[in-house]
């Protein structure tokens, strides 16, 4: 049976403590269970102070098969700064632009850019599935969305890895891959009606909101459809939204992300979905959450576990 780990960004000493936590040792360099396996939603590196080690421990679990991951959009940013684009010589698939070097120089400064750790880590990170589903259960970083799942699975190998191939137009804006990755890996976003707008944790006005893909059925309003810190649900309209703007979820299987940056106690999103991502590189109450599953296909609290960011 899988624990499923939510996004780390770096913080190795929490990462041991919930692997201790939930009986797994490290043996030969390889943290391992005799009996479970580990899955990591994505999102390794960016932000915490030990990005290096976490992204040793989680590659050596999968290496040895002591884990599973998908890919989080650190990830996928990562491959994207660090690789050249073949039609522009000189420029990367995502650019070097100030705003982006902020959200990941301190990875870029702890592995050595251009290093050969650096470029180990990158093939590590492309060989990462984009999404992942058994039988029973289902993984993606932030938004499970058939239609855009299907889109990508037209860019991808038999291990749901993106084809060397399509990364130039991964990285396009415009194109359907571009968007589908968008929303797998950084969640669906709708427009709020009316030319609305809200001000986001910096002030800056923003008119589109992170939303609740799992909800289906009709008559929502977007204050109950918002994913967001209740600062900014207090500033939405009791609106409705167009019935179609949320793709629901079948509840066929249990549906692990990560991404949110959840605070609070950890518990299930609803019976099917559980985000894991509570938010361990916030300066408050951060936690590295993990759910234990034992193939039950209705999610419990009882089954969430997790370590509080350590005083450093
Ligand atoms: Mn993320």
């Amino acid at each position: 049976m899988y624990d499923l780990i939510g996004d780390i960004h770096g913080y190795a000493t929490e990462l041991k403590s919930l692997l201790d936590k939930m009986g797994y040792r490290e043996v030969s360099g390889v943290w391992q269970h005799p009996e479970r396996t580990a899955f990591f939603l994505g999102d390794f590196i960016d932000k915490g102070p030990e990005q290096v080690e976490v992204v040793q421990i989680a590659k050596a679990m999968v290496q040895s098969g002591s884990a599973r991951a998908v890919m989080g959009n650190h990830e996928f940013n990562a491959v994207l700064w660090a690789s050249e684009d073949p039609l522009n010589p000189g420029q990367y698939l995502r650019s070097h632009t100030q705003k982006n070097l902020d959200q990941h120089q301190e990875f870029l400064e702890e592995v050595g850019e251009g290093s050969k750790l650096h470029s180990e880590f990158i093939d590590w990170f492309k060989s990462l599935p984009i999404y992942w589903e058994s039988g029973d259960f289902r993984v993606v970083h932030a938004c499970w969305h058939p239609q855009n799942l299907e889109v990508i699975s037209e860019h991808t190998d038999s291990e749901n890895c993106l084809l060397e191939a399509s990364w130039r137009e991964s990285s396009e804006k415009g194109t359907p891959l571009f968007e589908a990755l968008e929303t797998v890996l950084k969640g669906l976003e709708i427009k709020l009606p009316d030319g609305l707008n809200f001000l986001d944790k910096y002030g800056h006005p923003r008119s589109n909101i992170r939303a609740k893909w799992w909800l289906s059925g009709s008559h929502h309003t977007v204050d109950d459809i918002a994913l967001a810190p209740l600062p900014v649900i207090q500033q939405l309209p009791k609106k409705s939204i167009d019935d179609n703007a949320l793709p629901g979820y079948d509840r066929m299987k249990p549906v692990f992300v990560g991404h949110y940056w959840l605070t609070g106690t950890p518990a299930p999103m609803s019976k099917h979905v559980a985000c894991l991502d509570f938010s361990i590189a916030a300066d408050h109450d951060g936690k590295l959450c993990a759910y234990r599953w034992d193939g039950e296909g209705e999610l419990v609290e009882n089954n969430f576990c997790y370590v509080s960011r350590h005083r450093r």
